[in-house]
């Protein structure tokens, strides 16, 4: 049926109507943060979430998102249907309100709370805004309604265009080209956010169609253990230490709270704070009063059934936090997001409410399971053993250093620059390699710190034995800022740390486990994107008088047809390592400011970062090698 032209005569709410989503179109990061890949994204997240609106105010049990040949996206849900009746101000169907106007969501009907996600529920009209074309079809009243839509303006108006008895609402948007630096999805982002919506809203089915590939089976996400299969998800490629996955909840009228916890037998914490479904990177006020809560029952516990004695000093937050994956989700009416990405809950009730809950429940657990209680104490009581050795091993390692003021480590060959924002250090595989970087290098601004072959695997390991590695304890002298909680940013040395390993599997591995040192104990540094891997060439093409540097078999290929015509024979040397060049080369083709490639390794995902590290880094072999061959195509690991 032929769309009608709207017709051409605004009232005044319309012009507010359109300069609204005017600015939208002007400047979309105010609204889905970026015109990215994140921001691309964004829009999936901001149609899935009002379904999972309807389904938390209990009307909606199915969603389903299916990526389209075109790479537009479709959203459906067996929700009441949006309403259609003449919204009283604006004289418009509810429908077309609700995509036409900024923030014209809200709150809904049935008690529940509009639980927004992404950039705070923008909500459907930013994203009709940000598409080329949208529709949406509401099965309600026995009707099937549609209305179409593009960049903001309504194409048409709503009709009915047949009858349905479910109801129900699907919405179809095709990103706009002329916004995004991108319009093509990436599977697995939205995989990984629709697994982790399902996680944090227990009973939901939400699938997941991938229409541009017919290999790709659908995926149908639905927990209803909810957190508690979450973290049991989280702790898959980990050894548990006990049975169950300790998991309360408080529900109230105005907030709900929600912990699911298990211990592993790692050394790291996995705490994964959530507000609302936003994953609360920043943390916040529900996350401080898990942690002080959690603190003060350990204790509570160990000191009532004498396992901790009047003689032992209380153990600390870091000791009681060793080895666990949580997960602490709340959800509220009123959330306060603050800080640069909005990822941090200001709330400040809530730091009672999850103290309140985690005292109450949290100590109910453990009398009422204390065997899993004592296995709990006890790896807490050891962790706060290790951590005092730790410090006893440190305190060592400054009292040497304090008696000849500031050593730095003897393999370290230090560039003349004394600010660290023109300085880098080379963290270079092998002597050999070590000795050609030192000698090819810019004395002036590029460090030279050769490591002597595989650093040690913190992701097993205990602090202390970590500190008295070698390697480690080298990088973490020449870096000059601290790890873990001491970690001070401004006292890096070096705001570029440049890792050059051999392209080989040896080289990917040891470029593994000084990621897996720096997302360890400091992650800052991979978050400020200070961490960079040097990109060696992988071939050396001699022909005539000319010499070629290609860093890819497909750049390879590319030069080998474009000099085929050349006269003379080609050479060619694959590089097996960094040690076959010799110092001009090193510097020519992977250290020279000029021409060299740095790959940046920043981390903007803990969820995704923690699972490839514990993968890689874990005990268990299927996983990684599942992994490896997963991702055997890339040539580096790149994480
Ligand atoms: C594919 C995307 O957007 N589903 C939705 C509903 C249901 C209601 C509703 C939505 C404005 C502020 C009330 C129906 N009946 N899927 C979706 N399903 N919005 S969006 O109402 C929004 C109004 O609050 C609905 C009775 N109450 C609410």
């Amino acid at each position: 049926m032929a769309s009608k032209k709207v017709s051409e005569n605004y009232g005044a709410e319309q012009i507010q109507v359109l300069e609204g989503l005017e600015a939208v179109r002007k400047r979309p990061g105010m609204y889905i943060g970026s015109t990215g890949e994140k921001g691309l994204h964004h829009l999936v997240y901001e149609i899935v979430d009002n379904s999972i609106d309807e389904a938390l105010a209990g009307y909606c049990k199915n969603i389903t998102v299916k990526i389209k040949k075109d790479n537009s996206i479709e959203v459906e849900d067996d929700g009441r249907g949006m309403p259609v009746d003449l919204h009283p101000k604006m004289k418009r169907p509810a429908v077309e309100v609700i995509h036409t106007v900024l923030h014209a969501g809200g709150k809904f009907g049935g008690g529940g709370y509009k639980v927004s996600g992404g950039l705070h529920g923008v909500g459907a009209s930013v994203v009709n805004a940000l598409s080329e074309e949208m529709f949406v079809e509401v099965r309600r009243n026995g009707n099937v309604y549609k209305q179409t839509y593009s960049r903001g303006k309504i194409t048409s108006e709503l009709e009915i265009v047949g009858s349905a008895k479910k109801t129900g609402s699907k919405t179809w948007f095709k990103p706009d080209a002329e916004i995004f630096d991108t319009v093509e999805y990436n599977y697995s982002t939205i995989e990984h956010r629709l697994r982790e919506m399902a996680f944090l809203n227990k009973g939901i089915s939400i699938s997941l169609v991938d229409e541009r590939d017919k290999d790709k089976e659908k995926q149908v996400f639905f927990y209803e253990g909810g957190i508690k299969e979450f973290v049991t998800y989280q702790n898959r490629d980990k050894n548990a230490i006990h049975p169950d996955v300790i998991y309360y909840d408080m529900v109230k009228d105005t907030y709900e709270i929600e912990v699911a916890l298990q211990y592993t037998d790692r050394y790291n914490e996995n705490i994964y704070s959530y507000a609302n479904n936003i994953n609360t990177t920043d943390g916040g006020f529900h996350l401080v009063g898990f942690k002080s809560a959690l603190t003060r029952v350990i204790n509570d516990y160990a000191r009532k059934y004498n396992l901790l004695k009047e003689k032992d000093d209380n153990l600390q937050g870091e000791d009681v936090r060793e080895g666990v994956t949580a997960i602490v989700s709340v959800k509220l009416e009123e959330p306060q997001f603050e800080g640069q990405t909005k990822a941090k809950l200001g709330n400040s009730e809530m730091k009672g409410y999850v103290e309140t809950a985690t005292n109450d429940k949290l100590m109910y657990f453990l009398e009422q399971n204390p065997q899993q209680a004592k296995i709990i104490i006890e790896k807490c009581i050891k962790a706060s053993k290790a951590r005092e050795a730790a410090r006893k091993a440190r305190d060592l390692t400054r009292r040497k250093n304090a008696l000849d003021s500031f050593t730095l480590p003897g393999k370290l060959a230090d560039c003349a620059e004394k600010d660290p924002a023109l300085s880098e250090i080379f963290l270079v595989e092998g002597d050999s390699a070590g000795g050609s970087a030192k000698e090819g290098r810019d004395r002036q601004r590029q460090a030279i710190l050769p490591l002597r072959g595989k650093i040690l695997n913190v992701e097993k390991a205990p602090l202390h034995r970590i500190l008295n590695s070698e390697e480690i304890k080298n990088m973490i002298t020449a870096f000059g800022c601290g790890i873990g909680s001491e970690f001070d940013e401004s006292k890096l040395r070096y705001h570029k740390i440049i890792i050059m390993t051999d392209a080989d599997v040896d080289g990917a591995h040891i470029r593994t486990l000084l990621l897996t040192f720096f997302y360890r104990y400091m992650t800052p540094l991979l978050e400020g994107g200070y961490i960079y891997a040097a990109t060696p060439p992988l071939f050396k093409t001699k022909k005539g008088k000319q010499i070629y540097y290609t860093y890819s078999e497909k750049e390879q290929d590319a030069l080998m047809e474009r000099i085929a015509s050349d006269t003379g024979k080609a050479e060619i040397q694959r590089y097996k390592g960094l040690g076959e060049m010799d110092a001009e080369q090193l510097w020519d083709t992977t250290m020279d400011f000029e021409n060299r490639i740095l790959k940046r390794i920043t981390l903007d995902d803990a969820t995704a970062a923690d699972e490839i590290f514990t993968i890689l880094m874990g005990d268990k072999v299927p996983p990684r090698k599942k992994f490896i061959e997963d991702n055997a195509v890339y040539a580096n690991i790149d994480i």
